[in-house]
Formats: C-alpha cells, sequence, structure tokens
C-alpha cells in the first residue's frame, strides 16, 4: 500500500468513525436502570452544561438520587426548572429526587436536569465524560455522559443501533484525532 493511499484510507476511516452515531450507555444497578446519559458540546468559554438521562425504577420501594459528581467540572448540580413572575428560571433541588417504583425519572432540556457548573474546559462531541451518581438506596453509580452537538436535542439524533469500529492501536495520520477521555 503507498503512503497515499494509506492516507485515503485513514480518511475514510476517520468519516466512518465521525458518521457513526454513539451507542449510547445502559447501566444496571441493583434495581435501577440508567439509559442515555449524554450532555452536549460547549463553547468555548462556556461555564456550564445541562447533563440528560433516565433512571428507571424495577424494585418495589423508591430510590432517591440524591447528588452527582464529575471530575470535569467543580459540581455537578441537580436543577429543576420553576415559573418565577412569568419567567422560567431553574434551581438546585434540594433533597434530592425521588424515583418511586415502576417509575422512570427523566432528565431532559427543558426540565429538570444536571448543571455542570465551572467546566475545567469546554465539552467536546464525541467524548464522554464521567459522573459518579449517588442513590439513596443503590449507592454510587458510575456513568460516562455522551456528549452531542452543541443544542442537541435528543441523547442520538437518527442513532442506529450500530457498533462502532475497533479503534486503532495509534494514531496513523494527522486526520485522526483520539477522544479524549476525562479520569473517572
Ligand atoms: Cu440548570
Amino acid at each position: 500500500m503507498t503512503s497515499m493511499t494509506r492516507g485515503l484510507a485513514c480518511a475514510a476511516f476517520a468519516v466512518t468513525l465521525l458518521a457513526a452515531p454513539l451507542s449510547a450507555e445502559t447501566i444496571t444497578s441493583g434495581n435501577l436502570v440508567i439509559t442515555q446519559p449524554w450532555s452536549r458540546a460547549t463553547p468555548s468559554g462556556a461555564k456550564v452544561a445541562g447533563g440528560y438521562l433516565a433512571i428507571e425504577n424495577k424494585g418495589s420501594v423508591s430510590d432517591r438520587l440524591l447528588s452527582a459528581s464529575t471530575t470535569a467540572a467543580k459540581k455537578l448540580e441537580i436543577h429543576e426548572m420553576s415559573m418565577n413572575d412569568g419567567v422560567m428560571t431553574m434551581r438546585q433541588v434540594e433533597n434530592g429526587l425521588a424515583i418511586e417504583p415502576g417509575g422512570i425519572l427523566k432528565l431532559a432540556p427543558g426540565g429538570m436536569h444536571l448543571m455542570f457548573v465551572e467546566l475545567k474546559a469546554p465539552l467536546r462531541q464525541r467524548e464522554q465524560v464521567p459522573v459518579t451518581l449517588k442513590f439513596e438506596r443503590a449507592g454510587e453509580v458510575r456513568t460516562l455522559f455522551d456528549v452531542q452537538a452543541v443544542g442537541a436535542q435528543t441523547p442520538a439524533p437518527n442513532a442506529v443501533p450500530k457498533p462502532l469500529p475497533p479503534m486503532p492501536t495509534k494514531a496513523s495520520s494527522p486526520i485522526f484525532m483520539p477522544r479524549r477521555r476525562w479520569p473517572m
């Protein structure tokens, strides 16, 4: 293979990689099933970002999301939206959020969400941000939040359940940018 064709093959591979949708993770911890934790890329200089996910309680007793933490930001707060003099504002939840038996707690754009406060660096599309969730009964659960495009409204638009091609062992072309992985 000439270096020219190898370069083209790498470029084609990189394009395939970029086009492939991220498969959002599902994590089970005890009676809780956590699906599609995701966030959005932030413009440089932005200090906050939203975090979204769904938590289903398959048990027979209620649990409670107490707090969350991440290495990507100074704080990770639980926020709810409320009307204040006709203006939608968000505020931090004091005592966590209950997840009733058989119920699903949804954190999504426009509603309850996690808030990364004082980001250490902008979040970039396609990277994964480690978040530790703390529950009253299920304890601590480690998750990875998939970072979608700026302004994304859903965890994976046009998602097709298809595994990503294997990652090359080392970057063989300057066109290939390895994903940053935040430490857990
Ligand atoms: Cu918020």
